[in-house]
Protein backbone atom coordinates (compact mmCIF):
# COMPACT_ATOMS: atom_id res chain seq x y z
CA UNK A 1 0.00 0.00 0.00
CA UNK A 2 1.06 3.67 -0.45
CA UNK A 3 -0.48 7.18 0.45
CA UNK A 4 -2.19 6.98 -3.17
CA UNK A 5 -4.17 4.59 -1.93
CA UNK A 6 -6.98 6.78 -0.25
CA UNK A 7 -7.52 8.08 -4.05
CA UNK A 8 -11.37 6.57 -3.49
CA UNK A 9 -11.86 7.69 -7.23
CA UNK A 10 -9.82 4.92 -8.05
CA UNK A 11 -11.60 1.74 -9.80
CA UNK A 12 -10.67 -0.90 -7.38
CA UNK A 13 -9.89 -4.07 -9.24
CA UNK A 14 -9.62 -7.75 -7.98
CA UNK A 15 -6.69 -9.46 -9.85
CA UNK A 16 -5.21 -13.61 -9.44
CA UNK A 17 -2.17 -14.22 -10.07
CA UNK A 18 -0.48 -17.30 -10.55
CA UNK A 19 3.01 -17.57 -9.13
CA UNK A 20 6.21 -21.01 -10.17
CA UNK A 21 8.83 -21.41 -9.56
CA UNK A 22 11.93 -24.01 -10.18
CA UNK A 23 14.68 -22.58 -9.06
CA UNK A 24 16.98 -21.35 -6.40
CA UNK A 25 14.59 -21.89 -3.15
CA UNK A 26 11.56 -21.26 -5.20
CA UNK A 27 9.61 -20.92 -1.74
CA UNK A 28 11.42 -18.11 -0.56
CA UNK A 29 11.34 -17.07 -4.04
CA UNK A 30 7.78 -16.67 -3.89
CA UNK A 31 7.61 -15.73 -0.09
CA UNK A 32 9.68 -12.44 -1.68
CA UNK A 33 7.41 -12.06 -4.53
CA UNK A 34 4.35 -11.59 -2.28
CA UNK A 35 6.25 -8.61 -0.42
CA UNK A 36 7.27 -6.78 -3.55
CA UNK A 37 3.43 -7.28 -4.76
CA UNK A 38 2.28 -5.80 -1.61
CA UNK A 39 4.67 -3.22 -2.15
CA UNK A 40 3.61 -2.17 -6.20
CA UNK A 41 1.92 0.79 -5.50
CA UNK A 42 -1.84 1.06 -5.21
CA UNK A 43 -1.75 -2.65 -4.92
CA UNK A 44 -1.98 -4.80 -1.64
CA UNK A 45 -2.23 -8.45 -1.40
CA UNK A 46 -5.94 -10.17 0.03
CA UNK A 47 -5.31 -13.56 -0.18
CA UNK A 48 -2.45 -16.25 -0.54
CA UNK A 49 -3.03 -20.21 -1.94
CA UNK A 50 -0.98 -23.20 -0.16
CA UNK A 51 1.83 -23.67 -2.25
CA UNK A 52 1.85 -26.94 -4.75
CA UNK A 53 4.73 -29.18 -5.57
CA UNK A 54 4.09 -29.45 -9.50
CA UNK A 55 5.07 -31.52 -11.88
CA UNK A 56 6.58 -29.55 -15.03
CA UNK A 57 4.10 -29.12 -17.95
CA UNK A 58 5.45 -28.12 -21.51
CA UNK A 59 9.15 -28.90 -21.04
CA UNK A 60 9.34 -31.94 -18.84
CA UNK A 61 12.97 -32.08 -18.41
CA UNK A 62 13.17 -30.26 -15.42
CA UNK A 63 12.92 -29.96 -11.84
CA UNK A 64 9.11 -29.74 -10.48
CA UNK A 65 7.52 -26.51 -9.72
CA UNK A 66 6.58 -24.96 -6.37
CA UNK A 67 3.23 -23.10 -7.56
CA UNK A 68 0.37 -20.59 -5.31
CA UNK A 69 -1.90 -18.21 -6.48
CA UNK A 70 -2.89 -15.39 -5.08
CA UNK A 71 -5.62 -12.48 -5.24
CA UNK A 72 -4.92 -9.10 -5.12
CA UNK A 73 -7.09 -5.74 -4.69
CA UNK A 74 -5.42 -3.08 -7.33
CA UNK A 75 -6.24 0.26 -8.77
CA UNK A 76 -3.25 -0.24 -11.70
CA UNK A 77 -4.76 -0.86 -14.91
CA UNK A 78 -3.92 -4.30 -16.34
CA UNK A 79 -1.24 -2.93 -18.60
CA UNK A 80 0.33 -1.12 -15.19
CA UNK A 81 0.03 -4.29 -13.12
CA UNK A 82 1.72 -6.27 -16.05
CA UNK A 83 4.98 -4.09 -16.54
CA UNK A 84 4.72 -4.02 -12.38
CA UNK A 85 5.36 -7.80 -12.13
CA UNK A 86 7.55 -7.71 -14.55
CA UNK A 87 10.01 -5.74 -12.98
CA UNK A 88 9.95 -8.30 -9.87
CA UNK A 89 10.45 -11.55 -12.31
CA UNK A 90 13.45 -9.11 -13.19
CA UNK A 91 14.55 -8.62 -10.44
CA UNK A 92 14.57 -12.18 -9.29
CA UNK A 93 17.15 -12.27 -11.98
CA UNK A 94 14.65 -14.19 -14.48
CA UNK A 95 15.86 -14.80 -17.74
CA UNK A 96 14.05 -16.60 -20.66
CA UNK A 97 16.14 -18.98 -22.59
CA UNK A 98 13.80 -21.92 -23.00
CA UNK A 99 10.14 -21.62 -23.27
CA UNK A 100 8.64 -22.84 -20.58
CA UNK A 101 11.56 -23.76 -19.42
CA UNK A 102 13.48 -23.66 -15.57
CA UNK A 103 13.05 -20.18 -14.44
CA UNK A 104 13.54 -18.11 -10.65
CA UNK A 105 10.01 -16.51 -10.95
CA UNK A 106 7.29 -16.47 -13.20
CA UNK A 107 4.50 -13.85 -12.70
CA UNK A 108 1.27 -14.63 -14.71
CA UNK A 109 -2.18 -12.32 -14.59
CA UNK A 110 -4.64 -15.41 -15.04
CA UNK A 111 -8.02 -13.11 -14.49
CA UNK A 112 -8.55 -9.38 -14.42
CA UNK A 113 -12.00 -8.85 -12.69
CA UNK A 114 -14.10 -10.64 -15.15
CA UNK A 115 -12.20 -8.63 -18.07
CA UNK A 116 -11.24 -10.62 -21.30
CA UNK A 117 -8.27 -8.56 -22.29
CA UNK A 118 -6.37 -9.86 -25.72
CA UNK A 119 -3.18 -7.38 -26.16
CA UNK A 120 -0.18 -8.56 -27.70
CA UNK A 121 1.71 -8.93 -24.28
CA UNK A 122 -1.19 -9.67 -22.07
CA UNK A 123 -4.29 -11.80 -22.53
CA UNK A 124 -6.75 -12.49 -19.42
CA UNK A 125 -8.08 -14.63 -18.89
CA UNK A 126 -4.99 -16.26 -18.80
CA UNK A 127 -5.32 -18.84 -21.94
CA UNK A 128 -3.96 -21.92 -20.42
CA UNK A 129 -5.55 -21.51 -16.73
CA UNK A 130 -8.12 -23.96 -17.18
CA UNK A 131 -6.15 -26.79 -18.50
CA UNK A 132 -3.10 -26.51 -15.67
CA UNK A 133 -3.49 -28.30 -12.43
CA UNK A 134 -1.47 -25.94 -10.70
CA UNK A 135 -3.18 -23.13 -11.45
CA UNK A 136 -6.67 -24.66 -10.93
CA UNK A 137 -6.02 -26.23 -7.56
CA UNK A 138 -4.70 -23.50 -6.04
CA UNK A 139 -7.59 -20.87 -7.65
CA UNK A 140 -10.22 -22.97 -6.42
CA UNK A 141 -8.76 -23.10 -2.98
CA UNK A 142 -8.72 -19.07 -2.45
CA UNK A 143 -11.57 -18.81 -4.57
CA UNK A 144 -14.66 -21.61 -4.79
CA UNK A 145 -16.69 -19.94 -6.78
CA UNK A 146 -14.52 -18.56 -9.34
CA UNK A 147 -14.98 -18.03 -13.15
CA UNK A 148 -13.03 -18.22 -16.16
CA UNK A 149 -15.07 -16.05 -18.57
CA UNK A 150 -15.62 -17.67 -21.89
CA UNK A 151 -14.47 -20.87 -20.20
CA UNK A 152 -16.31 -21.79 -17.34
CA UNK A 153 -16.44 -21.99 -13.25
CA UNK A 154 -12.70 -23.62 -11.72
CA UNK A 155 -14.56 -26.23 -10.21
CA UNK A 156 -15.50 -28.22 -13.39
CA UNK A 157 -12.38 -28.19 -14.75
CA UNK A 158 -10.44 -29.50 -12.68
CA UNK A 159 -11.54 -33.16 -13.09
CA UNK A 160 -10.26 -32.95 -16.91
CA UNK A 161 -6.55 -32.14 -15.21
CA UNK A 162 -6.33 -35.31 -12.78
CA UNK A 163 -3.33 -36.62 -15.15
CA UNK A 164 -1.51 -33.71 -13.91
CA UNK A 165 0.95 -34.19 -10.55
CA UNK A 166 -0.10 -31.90 -8.25
CA UNK A 167 0.71 -31.97 -4.09
CA UNK A 168 -0.63 -29.49 -1.95
CA UNK A 169 2.60 -28.55 1.12
CA UNK A 170 1.22 -27.12 3.65
CA UNK A 171 -2.67 -25.83 4.64
CA UNK A 172 -4.06 -22.57 3.73
CA UNK A 173 -5.34 -20.17 2.57
CA UNK A 174 -4.75 -17.72 4.69
CA UNK A 175 -5.37 -14.13 4.83
CA UNK A 176 -3.21 -11.29 4.70
N1 LIG B 1 4.99 -22.85 -16.02
C1 LIG B 1 5.18 -22.95 -17.31
C2 LIG B 1 5.38 -24.20 -17.99
N2 LIG B 1 5.26 -25.34 -17.16
N3 LIG B 1 4.84 -26.37 -15.12
C3 LIG B 1 4.55 -26.27 -13.82
N4 LIG B 1 4.38 -27.38 -13.11
N5 LIG B 1 4.41 -25.06 -13.20
C4 LIG B 1 4.55 -23.90 -13.89
O1 LIG B 1 4.43 -22.80 -13.31
C5 LIG B 1 4.86 -23.97 -15.27
C6 LIG B 1 4.99 -25.23 -15.85
C7 LIG B 1 5.20 -21.75 -18.15
O2 LIG B 1 5.01 -20.60 -17.49
MG1 LIG C 1 3.60 -19.15 -16.74
MG1 LIG D 1 4.78 -15.82 -17.41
Amino acid sequence: MSQSDSNLTSFRSTVYIGLGSNMHDPIQQIQQAYQEIDDINNTSLIKVSSFYATAPVGYVEQQEFINAVIEISTTLSPQELMQALLEIEARHNRVREIKNGPRTLDLDILLFNEWRIDEPNLATPHPRAHKRAFVLHPLLEIAPDSYIPGVGFVKDFIDSVSDQVIRKLQDGPSEK
